[in-house]
């Protein structure tokens, strides 16, 4: 039976297209169906409008700016962005608080941090930066933290040592993650790469320190002593408290070392290098890194390179694919 609609329904139609917001599209489709023929033939038309109006009603009642608006996303500072993760309590706040100027404190009570809260850690010319994170348990992993765990550049995993049941938190924190297609590795164990599936599961991997947290609490040698043996080939844990500080001040600099990234000096010829504000490459960079960091046009014009430090001499002239290490000094001759 054919329709018979109205050139007026045509014209609602029109405006319906023509409509940009929901408000307008929601109204248009209401005047398109008060203009329908009611009868047999115009019953599947009517649902379809009936339906179109009750998803629009229901999409403009939501919150604005949802989908724009990701409380995970923090903007990378520094020569990295390090994610600290861990069992509720674990201690994750009172390392942040202790070596950064983040405005977190440590809570006496579980699931106190909501969110991702980003502070600086000094290591000697540079900075890492560190993220203290809600908890991680096996029935409480907040959405978009994954997402934010996987840009970062590395992972402090935190393991009580004031509680018992330290190990099953942490099995249960892995298990979590790998839900996420996330995997903890210690680069100072696990000396082989992905695994083929990982890589077929395109699973994100991060470099991590185990921390042992609370380390001057009672019970805490053995269980760190049990800890040990039980991660072994996986991980080799870090003792710390951030109580009486032991391991704090050397954490900046474990963390730096985990990024695998060096610092270079650049100086302008016939000048002095600046010492004070470091370049950060990966390790493996070479000079036409280094310039590309300094201004996009310099790898196109420059003439000459020279380094002082990994060189075998002082202010040797190297290629442009020289491979940088940790603390050099470079001298770029760009003709702009
Ligand atoms: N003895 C001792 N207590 C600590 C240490 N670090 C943290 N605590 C205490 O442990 C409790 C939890 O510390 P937080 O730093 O808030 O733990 P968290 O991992 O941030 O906890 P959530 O935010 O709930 O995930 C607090 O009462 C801290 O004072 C430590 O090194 N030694
Ligand atoms: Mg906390």
């Amino acid at each position: 039976m054919p329709a018979n609609l109205t050139p007026q329904y045509h014209k609602a139609e029109e405006i319906y297209k023509q409509a940009k917001t929901a408000e307008e599209r929601i109204s248009a489709l209401e005047e398109m169906l008060r203009l329908m023929p009611k009868h047999k033939g115009t019953d599947h038309l009517q649902a379809d409008l009936k339906r179109r109006i009750a998803r629009l009603r229901d999409e403009d009642s939501k919150p604005k700016g949802r989908k724009t608006f990701d409380p995970f996303r923090i903007e990378k500072g520094g020569a990295g962005q390090v994610v600290l993760l861990g069992a509720p309590n674990a201690g994750k706040s009172a390392v942040v608080a202790k070596t950064t100027s983040a405005p977190t404190q440590p809570t006496a009570f579980p699931f106190a941090t909501q969110g991702p809260i980003p502070g600086m850690a000094a290591f000697e010319d540079t900075q890492v930066q560190l993220i203290d994170l809600p908890p991680i348990t096996a029935d409480y992993f907040p959405t978009g933290m994954a997402g934010l765990i996987k840009a970062a550049d590395g992972a402090l995993l935190l393991a009580d040592l004031g509680s018992d049941s330290v190990l099953d938190d942490l099995e249960a924190i892995l298990a979590a993650l790998k839900e996420s297609r996330i995997k903890l590795f210690d680069p100072g164990v696990e000396v082989h790469g992905p695994t083929g599936e990982e890589e077929e599961m395109l699973v994100t991997r991060l470099p991590t320190i185990l921390l042992a947290s609370k380390c001057d609490l009672p019970g805490a040698r053995v269980r760190f002593e049990l800890l040990k043996d039980l991660l072994q080939g996986r991980f080799d844990p870090m003792r710390l408290s951030a109580e009486t500080g032991e391991g704090l001040d050397a954490l900046p600099g474990q963390v730096f070392r985990l990024l695998d990234r060096i610092r270079v000096y650049a100086k302008e010829p016939g000048k002095q290098p600046d010492m004070r504000s470091p370049f950060v490459l990966k390790q493996g960079q070479t000079i036409v890194d280094l310039a590309a960091k300094i201004h996009r046009d310099f790898p196109d014009h420059m003439r000459q390179a020279r380094v002082w430090g990994s060189a075998r001499f002082e202010g040797q002239a190297v290629e442009r694919t020289y491979v940088l290490r940790d603390k050099d000094i470079v001298e770029l001759q760009v003709d702009l």
